[in-house]
């Protein structure tokens, strides 16, 4: 396909009614790369509809302040989807990624088109713009509203919060000189980082970062050091006040350790696996949620494929990030985990 960016602008500017929606567990690349297209689509005059699977996770719900309703429940999708003149699938091409949306997805296949940046993709739509090469779906958009040349103006702090957040703040191995032409661009419309800095990572709630100390508390070096692992049980949620919904990142803090190069952080969620369980600890669990009880979400910084370990126990992701979810009892399951990881390592 020939220039994939001009099609995509084509349909978009002939369309006057678009609805869009991102992958399950909703993040700031897709989530950011939505609000810019609800707020630069709806200032030049179209109709636009957010649709995000579950909730708007908090840290990202300043992305929505415009005030643009957003639709969550699957038939309001399918109504949704059959008016409207377009649909676009932001930050994932995976048939899987989409959830329960898929086969609605696939109902109104004519159109709907993707925007995405994953190296793996499937069939989906009767447009794709899928390029690898691009840190974020929020390059992408910065790049397609360039071509249909609508101004940045408020979209700006939705389209840099995409950017900043697949690129670890412009840390990450795939900051390149493509999504730092598009920050330029966006600094120069406006945008302010420090604003943006503040509404991301400090706007944490107490009872998160007493949350925060459990883990820091409770974590493990095993393996020489080489593997940290880290475990939050359901009396964490209940004594702590925290929510399920404000573990996000804490993984991410084993990597200060210079020895480590695998983290693995383990949370229990008896809530989830049990409808019956309508007790004080159910405000905390998640809606809509499987059967599991423990979710570990595992990090590597270079010696090891998470992905394969994640693989052995039925889950998934990058070879740098990865999940999986168990019935598995979370000691048990720890144990297991942790030998994976150790017989890659070789200790
Ligand atoms: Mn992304």
């Amino acid at each position: 396909m020939t220039n994939p960016i001009r099609k995509i602008a084509k349909r978009i500017s002939s369309s006057n009614s678009i609805l869009w929606l991102t992958h399950v567990h909703p993040d700031g690349d897709g989530l950011g790369a939505g609000a810019a297209l609800s707020i630069a689509a709806g200032a030049a005059g179209k109709k636009v509809i957010p649709f995000v699977v579950e909730h708007v996770p908090w840290r990202y719900k300043f992305l929505f302040d415009h005030k643009f309703p957003v639709i969550s429940a699957q038939s309001d999708f399918a109504t949704t989807a059959a008016e409207v003149d377009l649909v676009v699938v932001l930050d994932t091409c995976s048939h899987s990624q989409l959830g329960d949306l898929d086969a609605p997805v696939e109902a109104v296949k004519d159109k709907v088109v993707v925007i995405d940046h994953h190296a793996t993709h499937d069939e989906i739509g009767s447009l794709r713009w899928v390029d690898p090469t691009a840190a974020a779906t929020g390059v992408m958009m910065e790049e397609l509203f360039d071509e249909l040349g609508w101004p940045l103006g408020d979209a700006g702090e939705a389209l840099a919060t995409a950017i900043l957040s697949d690129t670890g703040w412009l840390r990450f191995a795939n900051t390149d000189s493509r999504c730092m032409t598009a920050m330029g661009r966006l600094l120069d419309a406006g945008v302010e980082l420090d604003v943006i800095y503040r509404q991301m990572y400090q706007a944490d709630r107490i009872e998160r970062l007493k949350l925060f100390g459990r883990v820091l508390d409770g974590m493990e070096l095993v393996c020489d050091g080489k593997v940290a692992v880290m475990s939050l049980r359901d009396s964490d949620f209940e004594q702590t006040g925290a929510r399920r919904d404000e573990t996000e990142n804490l993984i991410n803090e084993a990597l200060r350790l210079k020895s480590v190069e695998v983290a693995i952080m383990l949370i229990e969620n008896s809530t989830e696996c049990s409808a019956s369980s309508a007790k004080d600890s159910e405000k905390n669990s998640v809606k809509n949620a499987g059967s599991y009880l423990v979710r570990v979400s595992l990090r590597s910084r270079s010696l090891v494929d998470v992905a394969q370990v994640a693989a052995e126990f039925g889950g998934g992701g990058h070879s740098r990030a990865a999940g999986l979810k168990s019935d598995e009892n979370i000691d048990a399951l720890k144990q297991r985990v942790v030998e994976s990881i150790a017989k890659k390592l070789q200790v």
